[in-house]
């Protein structure tokens, strides 16, 4: 990687741009990361930041060694009346939607304690690394409430009703070995996840960005519609992919056998 790096500090929050790589750390370590309402703020804003300097790939990760986040922030919740955290709940869905819908691929670096707010988190995130301490769970039954950010259908869209029931309705810990066997993460990495998801995001961010871009609306949008449907989006995709220069650069640098200039348009 060439040394052109810029950080960004936000309250809760910090964003690195690394070779059109954005790395966002949520960074409230004492708290282990606690998702509070100006962390959903931040998060909303930080997605300005990184479309306006069009990063062609993002990694989320938790600051210090024993969290991602381990959830909503409870102290800051406790006290919330229904209507508070009916709007807690919107916000909070709200960026974890447009992560999930962001035009660029989103990998979650989870190192340690993803869970409650924090497993949703990742999971709204497109390819979950976990580290070999990372921690996944839905532990909110045990402080009387479900999951807000949309963990009940993301988990269960991931594992399957039969494996997301006996994950939400226990709260248990969901150890990285058993959250990559099962399909919640892709993959456990056994040396530094953050080094291993920065060789990930370069090794997308190669190919052709627009491509990359359509390819997850086709797997994201086409998760939620029947076949038929599915395949019928995934073609009129494929034919946008047609009106780009990457198809163009992508075919003729295959036939002069040469490597590919992306231009990303
Ligand atoms: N919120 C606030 N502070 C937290 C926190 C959290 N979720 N998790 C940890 N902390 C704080 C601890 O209070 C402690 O602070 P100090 O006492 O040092 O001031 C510090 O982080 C270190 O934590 P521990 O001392 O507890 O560390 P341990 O290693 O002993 O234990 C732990 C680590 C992760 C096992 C433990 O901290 C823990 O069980 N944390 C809570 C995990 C949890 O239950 N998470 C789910 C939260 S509920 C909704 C929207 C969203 C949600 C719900 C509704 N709507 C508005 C409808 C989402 C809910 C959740 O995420």
């Amino acid at each position: 990687m060439s040394s052109d790096r810029t950080v960004h500090l936000y309250s809760s929050l910090k964003v690195a741009f690394e070779d059109r790589v954005a790395i966002v750390t949520l960074n409230r370590p004492k708290a282990l990361n606690a998702i509070n309402a100006t962390m959903i703020q931040e998060l909303a804003e930080v997605l300005d930041e990184v479309a306006q300097r069009d990063a062609l790939a993002v990694i989320l990760t938790g600051a210090g060694p024993k969290a991602f986040a381990a959830g909503a922030d409870i102290a800051e919740m406790r006290r919330m009346t229904p209507q508070e955290a009916t709007l807690f709940a919107e916000k909070g869905q709200r960026v974890f939607s447009r992560i999930e819908s962001y035009h660029r691929p989103v990998i979650a670096a989870v190192n340690g304690y993803a869970l409650g707010g924090g497993c949703e988190l990742a999971m709204s995130c497109d390819i979950i690394l976990a580290s070999k301490s990372a921690v996944f769970g839905q532990p909110e039954v045990k402080l009387g409430v479900i999951p807000g950010f949309g963990g009940s259908q993301r988990m269960t869209r991931l594992v399957g009703r039969q494996r997301a029931r006996e994950i939400c309705f226990t709260g248990r810990s969901v150890r990285a070995e058993e959250a990559a066997r099962i399909g919640l993460a892709a993959r456990m990495v056994e040396s530094d996840v953050v080094t291993e998801a920065k060789q990930l995001a370069m090794q997308i961010a190669n190919n052709g960005p627009r491509a990359v871009s359509l390819c997850k609306r086709a797997i994201n949008t086409g998760a939620d519609l029947d076949m038929g449907t599915a395949l019928a989006h995934e073609a009129q995709l494929f034919g946008l992919c047609f009106a780009s220069g990457d198809q163009k650069e992508g075919m003729s640098a295959f036939l002069d056998k040469r490597p590919p200039n992306f231009s990303g348009r």
